[in-house]
């Protein structure tokens, strides 16, 4: 932590940038907590509930009402809870005035269900948003995705959680039920209360639009009466634009047990953590020391940030109430990760981030600001890659890559890094003046995808790339994970309509079987669930394709083998 306040205290010294001081004269001082709001919890998504967008009138501040932008009349968002292996659908309709997009984030979907600007639904309009959840068990999140309005959806109240849960997780004896708490972490400005006017100015859209007070899942003023026990906190940053720099109040040691891809390789301890816009972390805090009565605060710690970051919040305040147990511990072991090796790289990718004069387009990807009909770049499929998101500017930037779960390499260089950036990412904070090596690789989806900054005041500038997935037509008999399991050759092959499946696991594990045309577009999944080591098969029938060639995918765990098939009515 302190090297980064040194670099950013260095990129200060050397900053162009000298209008700030006025910009922030008035400041406001952040309310110290008073007797407070109990911490809310949204509605969670029941099966067959319809997703709607509109204007709805909320009580965020007792004794008014805020004018929210959201789904089903509800500030966070109703949450979503999903087992993995399972197929999930729901029907968007947007009863508003202005399109909009539900981008599932974090979560490797279709492109056509990625809730992309250029796949806005209209006012007026319908689309089903429908996908398997194939990956790994973690807290991720929704959030509106339109042209030049994420921004102000998302501040207006258009977010919430959805948590992919499975059976693997349960093992590792982490708290469950009211000791596994979700927390929607944003902020507001005080000067519109009760209203969450989204009005930036330049300097805002420079910065980003930046509150000064902070609502947890839609409550200011947050407490929340805790047991003297073990807690599970699942924490998204779903600010427009404020990093946070989290701890608690007397410093006390929490546990990072998960990133944004789900559960670490292991359980590490620190006093702090950074989590910008886009990114989630879980942690686990032991309230055992503390006696009934007493009260410690979750805070957004002080550090030399550019502008307005930086300032110290107090986010939400635990009330020790009782001692009931969780059950839950702290597991010596979690999963393990595969992590990629930087000699396997198939080729480099550089992204500069830099910043203009004000105006339209001031914040630029290799030069470049977001055209929906443009490709930028092509990434082959199934290869590894390594990006190098280099920031030329004052400011941070959360990058966030769609339809890819990542590894961070490296920070200027410094390969041994922070609990936060272990593990599997989606979204990369980019510090001021900073380079920072990841290492990617598309393994579920070909199609175009969105390489952006998390920052939504930089996002909807035209921050943001296309990038197209290649084609998983080269990927015939690859074997990306010889270790776990095999892949046999179906028979007969052409088929009409039935084919047989072949596939041996060497260790038992949850498999999911799905077919795919050669455009990399899932069109089924034909079996998901657990199985032993041991042979197996399963036949395949065709219903509805057309003769040709399509793909057949095994995968467990994070990994897949696919081989091609052929139709031959
Ligand atoms: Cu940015």
């Amino acid at each position: 932590m302190k090297r980064r306040d040194f670099i950013i205290k260095s990129s200060l010294a050397g900053m162009a940038l000298v209008a700030i001081p006025n910009i922030y004269s008035q400041d406001r001082i952040i309310t110290k907590l008073q007797a407070g709001n109990p911490l809310r919890f949204p509605p969670e998504l029941q099966p067959g509930e319809s997703l709607i967008f509109n204007s709805a009138e909320v009580e965020v501040w007792p004794g008014t009402t805020t004018q929210i932008l959201g789904l089903n009349n509800s500030y966070p968002g109703p949450t979503i809870r999903v087992q993995k292996g399972s197929d999930f659908s729901v029907l968007f309709e947007n009863q508003y005035t202005e399109e909009a997009t539900i981008h599932w984030h974090g979560l490797l979907v279709p492109e056509l269900m990625d809730g992309q600007p250029k796949d806005a639904v209209q006012p007026g309009n319908n689309y089903t948003y429908s996908f398997p959840v194939f990956q790994r068990a973690g807290t991720y999140f929704y959030h509106s995705h339109a042209h030049h309005l994420t921004a102000k959806h998302v501040y207006m109240g258009y977010a919430g959680f959805f948590i992919v849960e499975d059976e693997e997780e349960l093992q590792y004896g982490l708290p469950t039920g009211a000791y596994d708490i979700p927390l929607l972490i944003q902020d507001r400005h005080s000067v519109y209360q009760p209203q969450f006017n989204y009005s930036p100015s330049m300097m805002d859209r420079m910065l980003g639009y930046l509150g000064d007070v902070p609502l947890v899942n839609g409550t200011p003023e947050a407490f929340f009466d805790v047991q003297k026990t073990l807690y599970r906190f699942r924490i998204v940053n779903g600010s427009n634009a404020r990093v946070y720099k989290l701890g608690f109040s007397d410093n006390s040691p929490f546990h990072i047990i998960a990133t944004d891809g789900g559960l670490k390789d292991e359980v590490v301890p620190t006093s702090s953590v950074f989590l910008s816009p886009g990114e989630r972390i879980e942690i686990l805090f032991d309230f055992a020391p503390y006696n009934i009565g007493n009260s410690i605060t979750l805070q957004s710690q002080t550090f030399s940030g550019i502008g307005n970051q930086g300032t110290l919040m107090e986010l939400l305040r635990f009330d020790i109430a009782g001692d009931l147990s969780s059950g839950g511990t702290a597991p010596q072991e979690l999963p393990p990760i595969d992590y990629y090796d930087i000699n396997d790289i198939s080729g480099t990718r550089t992204f500069t981030l830099s910043q203009g004069i004000m105006g339209t387009g001031m914040h630029r990807i290799n030069g470049l600001t977001y055209d929906m009909n443009r490709i930028d770049e092509v990434i082959p499929f199934n290869k590894l890659e390594e990006w190098k998101f280099v920031n030329n500017t004052n400011n941070y930037h959360p990058m966030h890559v769609h339809g890819v779960l990542f590894q961070v390499y490296s920070r200027n260089g410094n390969t041994i890094l922070a609990p936060n950036d272990k593990g599997w990412k989606d979204t990369v904070l980019v510090n001021p003046n900073e380079t920072v090596q990841t290492l990617v690789k598309f393994i579920d989806y070909s199609g175009t995808y969105l390489l952006h900054c998390h920052n939504l005041e930089h996002e909807d500038d035209g921050m943001m790339l296309n990038i197209e997935i290649d084609n998983p037509t080269n990927i015939e008999n690859e074997d990306p994970s010889p270790n776990n399991f095999e892949l046999s050759q179906n028979y007969p092959n052409p088929f009409n309509p039935s084919t047989t499946i072949n596939y041996k696991l060497t260790i038992a594990g949850f498999v999911t079987i799905s077919i795919f045309n050669l455009l990399g577009r899932k069109i089924e999944t034909i079996f998901t669930g657990h199985k032993s080591s041991g042979q197996h098969s399963i036949v395949y029938t065709n219903k509805s394709l057309a003769s040709g060639t399509y793909i057949y995918e095994l995968r467990m765990n994070d990994r897949a083998l696919r081989k091609k098939m052929t139709l031959l009515k």
